[in-house]
């Protein structure tokens, strides 16, 4: 079936769970051990749920599965599934354990690890509801390499509604994923309510690029939005990108421009580095970050907090980033900056993000900086899925970013990476099926880059579970790129 996939025809029977030759499980990010036994559990429709409520969302997490699948609830039942709290320290805080014999048993340290757990059973079962159920005998030892596994999507150029970031953080959550880094505000919108600014919504709001949607989301909605995610093991981390890439706050509060800026209305182009805070009236620009900042705070509880800093030059640029990244600290958060902040004279505790490939990333390491890889020519996956791919940008690699090249990344080749992070611009990607096509199934690539050491990483393997798992992405109603790859085209 592999080499039929890989030769780009279809595959008509049930894709086996474990290949006769000893293959891996289709567990996507591949999982650290993998021990298959001899048997097979076989169970009718339903099952006995010893389940630890310790542990709530990898609890509810297994509910719904089951539920999903039409397995129904009976303490009567032959077969048990186990969701067990353990001490073992070499799971660490997101590491689990999953056995399949004559029943399931889930352990972990933490509700975090379970919850994981909970997914790689997701993984191993069908997508669809059937008549009975069989899982091979196998033995999971499963820990994540990065504890930054995240993905960033622009909601500024073209804003997106509520729906669909919920579904994009249960498919982030079925590959393990834990941040989901909204890109909030840029030069096309401002999305987020603030309420000691409320133009920024109104009028920061109601702008987006050429063909974008406009919109903003309120303080209320995004508590929403972060208790979903908790719930799914997401932690949201917001941006504000500052000083630059502000002209939607701009055209909202004139007065924190400098005097005699000419264009302070709303902008739907695609250039960048053209507007910025009047660093000259620190006076009216620190009030309104200290303000902006307040509220994005009281919403996202993540440690970490975004300040953007990306794409502007100004003799005050780096005063300007000390100053944030020093009040964003003195709130007891860590700031995350654009790889350029780190010119400015920062505590070696704030996070750089790299987005270019050949960025001097080096003085900064060697400061004690950690680092979130976005090296744009593997992780910008605004550029195309194959070389000239429609509504793509190739700025960053002409060919584009296709699925094989993420693949092969390897983060160890820089020390202090927490974790990797693809990130999605949104300039020429609007509608929800283009958001789609983009995000799938790079972003499986992604994760299994952050979660699997490369040592044990093969493109083929990775390309037989995913075609494996293609039944999951439909059932999440997906509109993924049809990777020839991974024989979907
Ligand atoms: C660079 S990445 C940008 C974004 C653009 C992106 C398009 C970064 C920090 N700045 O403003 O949307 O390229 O690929």
């Amino acid at each position: 079936c592999l080499l039929l996939a890989v030769a780009g025809i279809g595959c008509a029977h049930r894709p086996p769970v474990v290949a006769a030759d000893g293959e891996a499980p289709r567990i996507v990010p591949l999982p650290q051990r993998v021990e298959p036994g001899a048997g097979e559990l076989r169970f009718a429709r339903e099952v006995a749920l010893d389940a630890a409520d310790a542990a709530p969302n990898a609890g509810r997490a297994l509910r719904e599965l089951l539920a999903g699948l039409g397995i129904a609830l009976n303490d009567a039942a032959a077969t048990h599934v186990r969701l067990q709290l353990t001490e073992d320290a070499a799971l660490g805080g997101e590491g689990y354990r999953l056995a399949v014999a004559d029943g399931i048993v889930l352990s972990a340290r933490t509700d975090a690890g379970l919850f994981y757990a909970v997914q790689s059973l997701r993984q191993l079962l069908p997508a669809q509801a059937q008549p009975d159920y069989r899982l091979p005998h196998l033995a999971v030892v499963d820990v994540p390499s990065y504890p930054w596994r995240g993905v960033s999507l622009d909601v500024a150029r073209s804003f997106l509604p509520m729906a669909y970031l919920e579904r994009q953080i249960d498919r982030m959550a079925l590959f393990k994923f834990n941040r989901l880094h909204l890109h909030l505000t840029d030069d096309q919108g401002w999305r987020i309510e603030i309420k000691r600014y409320p133009k920024l919504a109104e009028i920061g709001g109601a702008s987006a690029v050429k063909g974008g949607r406009a919109g903003y989301y309120t303080q209320e909605q995004l508590r929403r939005l972060v208790a979903y995610a908790q719930a799914r093991g997401v932690t949201i981390v917001p941006e504000v990108d500052m000083p630059g890439h502000v002209q939607a706050a701009l055209a909202s509060y004139n007065e924190l421009a400098c005097d005699g800026v000419r264009n302070l209305s709303p902008y739907d182009g695609v250039d960048v580095g053209f507007s910025v805070l009047c660093l000259d009236k620190p006076d009216v620009v620190y009030p309104f970050v200290r303000g902006v900042l307040e509220e994005v705070l009281a919403i996202f509880p993540s440690r970490e907090i975004h300040i953007g800093g990306d794409e502007i030059k100004h003799p005050r640029y780096s005063d300007f980033v000390a100053r944030t990244a020093a009040m964003v600290e003195a709130m007891g958060r860590t700031p995350i900056v654009w790889e350029e902040g780190s010119v400015a004279d920062t505590s070696p505790g704030v996070l750089l993000q790299l987005w270019n490939d050949d960025y001097d990333i080096a003085p900064a390491v060697a400061k004690g900086h950690p680092l979130i890889l976005s090296p744009c020519s593997y992780f910008y996956i605004d550029h195309g899925n194959y070389a000239g791919q429609p509504e793509t940008y190739d700025w960053c690699r002409k060919e584009g970013v296709p699925l094989a090249r993420i693949y092969g990344f390897d983060p160890a080749a820089f020390k202090s990476a927490v974790g990797v992070e693809g990130a999605l611009w949104s300039e020429w990607v609007h509608a929800d099926a283009t958001v789609d096509n983009r995000l799938w199934p790079r972003l499986a690539a992604v994760a299994e880059v952050a979660w699997t050491p490369a040592s044990r990483r093969d493109y083929a393997g990775f390309a037989q579970r995913m075609g494996a798992l293609r039944p999951h992405l439909d059932a999440l109603g997906i509109r993924y790129h049809p990777e020839p790859d991974l024989g979907w085209a």
